[in-house]
């Protein structure tokens, strides 16, 4: 086992990386920007370097700035937490050849993964069930009319190098078709530098449905269910649930084993997340995120499973202890995000916490790096806190989520808070009917 990592990370996924190393007695090294010197990562970690500037460009996403802090301080491993470098396929080779270990797959499954016509095929390979579309990508708007002829319009329009929905554009009938598939392409160009771009039946109503999935990087595989992440906010996610409130035990058994055999055959190593669109019963691969996600938690709290000890447990080397047998559903949880955001806009709002109070008590959660006269800064993500609830089924999940969202303060800057107040009294969240387009036409209705 290693004897110290290092967290290429900030915020509340470099606490939750600490606070696995320390149960495991592994010594923890943060490191920050010069914007970051008081954060409360770098306060809870065993050691700290200070790596560049505030600009990610200059510090959190510096690999030589990285690997030398690892040098300095003698990690012998490194945990990207996500965002940054979690799925940089150059990093992870850099890590290597430095002698060092990259907590996280190889560099060959990011680089797979990263590329959405490749990921796709793999997965088709795999056994994964994809969306109706071109084989590969379209490069001449003649192919791009035959192939949405045969699957039948609404068709999609996708970057292969986007992903995260930018580069996108929907078609809805033949005359509309040029347009899109030519602007497409030029956003994906100025975009990405790439113009590859590929066509999908357009699905008008799904779900998102996201199978969380771990390796041992030598051929075994299990599935720790879905999570439900439909709740998106121009693809930033909201609110996160586990199990889906749509989905069977069936349905879960059968897709899980599809894309635990798929991992198995791969050979993939931690923790990973296989994306499906899901409507009428059926599962379609979009997309595969390589990384640790940041609505982990909710999976982390029904399976009763630490999926960063479970990462560093197989990135060391060791047997992967978690048996697909073995796991179990047990209730329901939920997981919001508080972001810094004034609503309704979603305008960042960095600034400093004037107070902070965090619910607590049976089955709440809350991963979070703020504090009482914390100055969030405004170089970085705006998510400033996690509150999971769990509870024995959905309804106490649900009464659960209300009454930690009632104790919670944080005074001094906007954020999502009020948001999950009024949203959590709605019918359909109550009940768990909601598709992708269910939250921004709610915001139209409740706040424009
Ligand atoms: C789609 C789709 C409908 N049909 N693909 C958006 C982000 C990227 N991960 C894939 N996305 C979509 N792909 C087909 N064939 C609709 C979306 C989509 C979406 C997906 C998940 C969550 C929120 C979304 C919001 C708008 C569109």
């Amino acid at each position: 086992m290693f004897d110290k990592i290092l967290i290429a990370n900030r915020g509340e996924i470099a606490l939750r990386v600490i606070r696995a190393c320390r149960e495991m007695g592994i010594a923890s090294v943060a490191v920050h920007s010069t914007a970051d010197t008081d954060a409360m990562h770098v306060r809870m970690a065993d050691e700290s370097v200070c790596i560049g500037p505030p600009p990610s460009a200059s510090s959190y996403l510096s690999m030589p700035a990285i690997i030398s802090a690892c040098e300095i301080t003698g990690a012998q491993a490194i945990h990207p937490g996500y965002g940054f470098l979690s799925e940089n396929a150059t990093f992870v080779q850099m890590v290597e050849d430095h002698g060092l270990t990259f907590i996280g797959p190889r560099a060959e499954h990011i680089r797979i993964m990263g590329d959405k016509i490749t990921a796709k095929e793999t997965a088709a390979q795999l056994g994964i069930p994809v969306v109706p579309g071109s084989e590969g990508g379209v490069n001449d708007v003649e192919t791009a009319r035959r192939v949405a002829a045969e699957i039948g319009y609404p068709v999609i329009i996708k970057a292969t190098a986007g992903g995260g929905g930018r580069g996108m554009k929907v078609a809805h009938d033949d005359g509309a078709l040029e347009v899109a598939f030519r602007t497409a392409r030029a956003e994906a160009k100025a975009a990405f530098g790439n113009p590859d771009v590929y066509i999908e039946k357009y699905l008008q109503k799904p779900r998102h449905i996201e199978i969380q999935v771990f390796g041992d990087g030598r051929g075994r595989a299990v599935h720790l269910g879905e999570r439900d992440c439909s709740l998106q906010r121009r693809h930033q996610k909201v609110l996160e649930e586990a199990p889906g409130p749509a989905i069977t035990a069936e349905e879960r058994a059968r897709i899980g084993k599809v894309c635990a055999d798929a991992m198995a055959k791969l050979g993939y190593a931690g923790a990973g997340t296989v994306e499906f669109l899901y409507e009428d019963g059926e599962f379609y691969f979009i997309e595969m995120n390589t990384r640790l996600q940041v609505e982990h938690p909710v999976t982390e709290a029904i399976f009763n499973v630490d999926l960063v000890r479970e990462q560093i447990c197989v990135a060391a080397g060791n047997e992967m202890t978690l048996r697909q047998e073995d796991l179990s559903i047990r209730g329901h949880a939920i997981e919001v995000r508080i972001n810094a955001e004034r609503v309704p806009d979603f305008a960042p709002c960095p600034g400093r916490v004037t107070q902070y109070h965090a619910p607590g008590g049976l089955g709440v959660r809350v991963d979070s790096a703020i504090y009482d006269g914390y100055s969030i800064p405004p170089h970085y993500d705006s998510l400033i806190g996690k509150l999971i609830v769990h509870g024995r089924d959905r309804p106490e999940a649900l009464a659960r989520l209300n009454r930690a969202l009632s104790e919670l303060i944080v005074d001094g800057v906007d954020t999502t808070v009020p948001l999950f107040r009024e949203l959590l009294k709605d019918p359909d969240i109550q009940s768990g009917n909601y598709s992708i387009h269910w939250l921004e036409r709610w915001l139209e209705r409740n706040y424009h």
